[in-house]
């Protein structure tokens, strides 16, 4: 546990590459019921007796993912199927929505399932039976049957999962019971660690802390990290401009929304770990006149994937998206890595693609997407950048336009987002001309044809993977010119990258002002080009 989330160490998340007990890797949440329904019908054609059991949590179970699951699963009579719901009420902030009501009068009839549970737990299989023939009788006459039985799921509970004394009978129990099974668990979040029980919310994913002392809080952070650029920024147009309001699929702190939503609490729209439905959500409020402004991880934006496409940028719709954690994001890993937004944002008609190098930058790549009429997104990474002057204006940036950031020679590095501080750096060792390119799409294919006239080789270099993503972009602009310049793309290898610390991690995919120095020398570029061999031996 030493090495946990750690370079070369232990993932935070479960991974079967690293135990057979990690039966399903899993980090984007609300993924287990599917996964189980799939291994429990493969037992079953396999003719294996074997259990599958999904653990999902209240939060994820708001995914529609989850739902859809259920819906599949609820028709087989004949699976060892069991879902248990652990239900801390809480997600990473309290849970919303309707689900969370049901789950809540669900606590509140505790007496009557109460009664229940102690049946299932003491009485044999028959008699389990006929009790629970009863009990359909007896609950059509008391309460509403639970919409996990609507779905076709026998419901168990709730039940106290901290009293082991009935979890582990009742679990027993379960084991007998053909078809799917669902068991209602209620925990308190925390439960045993008094400052965890008293802030589940500081203490939904800690780093390293002492358990003696707590989390302390951090000494006042030098520099502003980009969510709280971002979450400033969200406050200050929402005075500009009446029509925005903030999305979050369930990141009101991560996405840094606390103060909007103090501030805004009719603005504010927390959906529920639902991406899918934070993006057409967004559509329709669009539709309306409204100018939503969807906060989303750049990992998390891929379960939205469609309806970006189809809903928002198809319908040209006025969307913003803050793509935050966008590159290596580090102790959380590949699962969390946000490297694939390039990519999969840009063959997108319609859709406007920022990357900003540092805070003012981003400050003003937000406010130059809102005013954009159509669908635009901004990435920024996690953590802090350098420290930049952040100006309180809202100004906005010429559409499409990149700025040269030093001017060199032979050598065009042209740079993306967090890339440009480095790139800067390397272009100090190699005398080479630095543009920050700021906009991914549209590219600024002028500033792009002139660094090809006046340079011997253009390097692009982007912290997102190299396939598909900018440097693609420029590649696929210079062929579309006609233009034949050596061309050296660097960005983020074609494999999942582990956890770790993420300079290091950068450093290992040559990100860092040495690598790029490192890579340009070694592709030859950084020399006058010499006389061809061929032609000196005549
Ligand atoms: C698709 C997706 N969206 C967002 C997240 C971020 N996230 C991590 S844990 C969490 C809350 C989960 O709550 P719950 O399922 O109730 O589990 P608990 O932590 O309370 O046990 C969220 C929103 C995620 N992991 N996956």
């Amino acid at each position: 546990m030493h090495s946990l989330r750690q370079l070369g160490g232990i993932s935070g998340f479960p991974r079967r590459d690293e135990s057979e007990y990690d039966t399903f890797g899993t980090a984007h949440s609300s993924t287990s019921i599917s996964a189980a329904l799939g291994m429990a019908l493969a037992a079953r054609s396999k003719g294996e007796d074997r259990h599958a059991v999904a653990i999902i949590g209240d939060g994820s179970m708001t995914a529609g993912m989850a739902f859809e699951a259920m819906n599949n699963a609820g028709v087989y009579d004949d699976i060892n199927l069991l879902v248990v719901l652990n239900d801390n009420d809480m997600s990473i902030s309290p849970p919303v929505g309707a689900l969370n009501r049901h789950l809540a009068r669900l606590m509140s009839g505790k007496f009557y399932a109460a009664a229940r549970n102690v049946g299932k737990t003491v009485l044999p299989q028959p008699m389990l039976e006929l009790a629970r023939r009863f009990e359909e009788h007896a609950k059509g006459m008391i309460v509403p049957a639970t919409m996990f039985e609507e779905f076709g799921f026998n419901y168990i509970g709730p039940i106290d999962g901290h009293d082991l004394d009935s979890l582990i009978p009742t679990l027993q129990n379960i084991k007998n019971l053909k078809g799917p099974q669902f068991l209602h668990v209620v925990t308190k979040k925390g439960q045993g660690y008094k400052l965890a029980e008293a802030d589940p919310i500081l203490y939904h994913g800690p780093g390293k802390f002492n358990p003696a002392e707590g989390i302390q809080p951090a000494a006042a952070p030098a520099k502003k990290t980009y969510t709280q650029v971002f979450g400033d920024w969200l406050c200050d147009m929402a005075v500009a401009d009446q029509r925005l309001v903030g999305i979050t699929p369930a990141m009101r702190e991560g996405s840094g929304m606390v103060e909007f939503e103090k501030k805004f609490p009719k603005r504010y729209y927390d959906v529920g770990i639902a991406e899918q439905h934070a993006v057409t959500f967004a559509a329709g409020l669009a539709c309306e006149g409204l100018k939503p402004v969807v906060a989303i991880y750049s990992t998390f934006l891929q379960r939205g994937y469609d309806q970006l496409i189809h809903d928002v940028a198809l319908q040209n719709l006025d969307v913003t998206f803050a793509l935050d954690r966008a590159g290596l994001v580090g102790a959380d890993g590949a699962t969390h890595a946000g490297n694939y937004d390039i990519a999969y944002l840009r063959c997108i008609p319609n859709m406007v693609l920022m990357a900003a190098s540092d805070e003012n930058e981003c400050r003003q790549m937000l406010s130059t997407g809102y005013h954009y009429a159509g669908p635009a997104a901004i990435r920024y990474p996690r953590g802090a950048g350098n420290g930049a002057t952040i100006e309180q204006d809202l100004s906005t940036l010429p559409l499409g336009r990149g700025e040269i950031k030093r001017q060199g020679q032979n050598i065009a590095i042209l740079a993306f987002g967090a890339m440009v501080q480095p790139a800067l750096k390397a272009a100090e060792k190699l005398d080479a001309t630095v543009a920050n390119m700021r906009f991914i799409k549209p590219l600024d294919v002028a500033l792009l044809q002139s660094l090809a006239a006046t340079h011997d080789a253009l390097v692009t270099v982007e912290e997102g993977c190299s396939m598909g993503g900018a440097g693609s972009a420029v590649a696929e602009a210079l062929a579309a010119a006609g233009i034949v310049k050596p061309l050296l793309i660097l960005g983020l290898p074609d494999k999942f990258i582990d956890h770790g610390d993420p300079a290091l991690l950068l450093a290992q995919c040559g990100l860092d002002a040495a690598g790029i120095e490192a890579s340009i020398r070694e592709r030859g570029l950084a020399k006058p080009q010499a006389a061809p061999k061929l032609a000196a031996n005549g």
